[in-house]
């Protein structure tokens, strides 16, 4: 399966890394926008080289605790780093907002690719997404960054997602937008705990069994971290053993901050699931 970004290409038929570029003020020792934007397009071209199939573009912080951001704030903090890196690279980018505005003036701006946490519920991002026209990936999350890991409560966590996920579609499907745009993922962290994301990457084939694409992020996540006690830069072992439990489970797209130790080992993901025995040298 091939998902086209606005022209780019993504072939689906092995997981892919979708590589992480934050531009917001805290990702950086900071310098101002003009070193935030600079900086991140630097990072982008390393993470290509490093195998990275998408980038995802974030000037909005969905940390549990972050603050919300104007649109005028996240377009200065996104816009520049999009227009740079839609004319210079292979792969398609991604635009990591909840926001329409920004939805619109990313992909004007040469973005390929929506991912939206909150599935498109602002007021107006169907709509968006829908005139967009390129591939849209909706997140489970229960509750709001800003409070939602006080105390995430499901009646089963797995049926709850699904279905969630599944209305989303629906909706998205009313506005016009065809299930071949359309990305899954169950939202590791976002109003859960260890035991809900334990659970829902055990579940992973169920969602896969929808026939959409699944998205999964869990890189250097605090499921990682409460697993090994480990702080943020001693998670990446833990977080590509993740990616690797997720890509085998099916999962098409792998959101991570270390793109090149998850590009080597989905490889050997994909070596395996696609050997045929009838394909053996002898
Ligand atoms: C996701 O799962 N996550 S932003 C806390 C961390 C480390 C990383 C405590 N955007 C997802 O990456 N988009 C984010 O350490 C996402 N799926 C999709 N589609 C949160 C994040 C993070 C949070």
């Amino acid at each position: 399966m091939i998902l086209d970004c606005a022209g780019k290409r993504v072939d689906l038929s092995s997981p892919q890394v979708m590589g992480i570029l934050n531009v917001t003020p805290d990702s950086f020792s900071d310098g101002g926008n003009y070193q935030r934007v600079r900086a991140a397009i630097q990072r982008a071209h390393q993470m290509v080289e490093e195998g990275a199939a998408i980038i995802d573009v974030g000037g909005e912080s969905t940390r549990p605790g972050a603050c919300a951001v104007s649109v005028a704030e996240e377009l200065e903090r996104v816009l520049p780093v999009i227009e740079a890196l839609g004319k210079e690279m292979p792969v398609p980018i991604s635009i990591d907002t909840c926001k329409p505005e920004v939805m619109r003036e990313a992909v004007k701006a040469g973005a390929g690719f929506i991912n939206d946490v909150a599935a498109l519920s602002a007021p107006g991002a169907v709509e968006a997404a829908a005139d967009c026209l390129v591939p849209i990936s909706l997140m489970h999350m229960q509750g709001q960054p800003r409070t939602m890991q006080s105390a995430p409560v499901y009646g089963d966590v797995v049926r709850d997602v699904c279905d969630y996920l599944l209305q989303r579609v629906a909706a998205c499907e009313t506005y016009g937008i065809k299930r071949a745009r359309l990305i899954i993922d169950p939202g590791f962290g976002f109003g859960k705990t260890l035991a809900h994301n334990l659970t829902l990457l055990k579940a992973l084939p169920q969602l896969v069994a929808t026939g959409l694409p699944v998205l999964v992020g869990i890189s250097r996540k605090s499921m990682i971290g409460t697993i090994l006690n480990a702080k943020l830069d001693d998670r990446v072992i833990g977080s590509v053993s993740a990616a690797v439990l997720a890509a085998n489970a099916g999962a098409k797209i792998i959101r991570v901050h270390d793109v090149k130790e998850t590009v080597e080992a989905l490889k050997i993901v994909s070596a395996v699931n696609s050997y045929r025995e009838c394909e053996k040298e002898l």
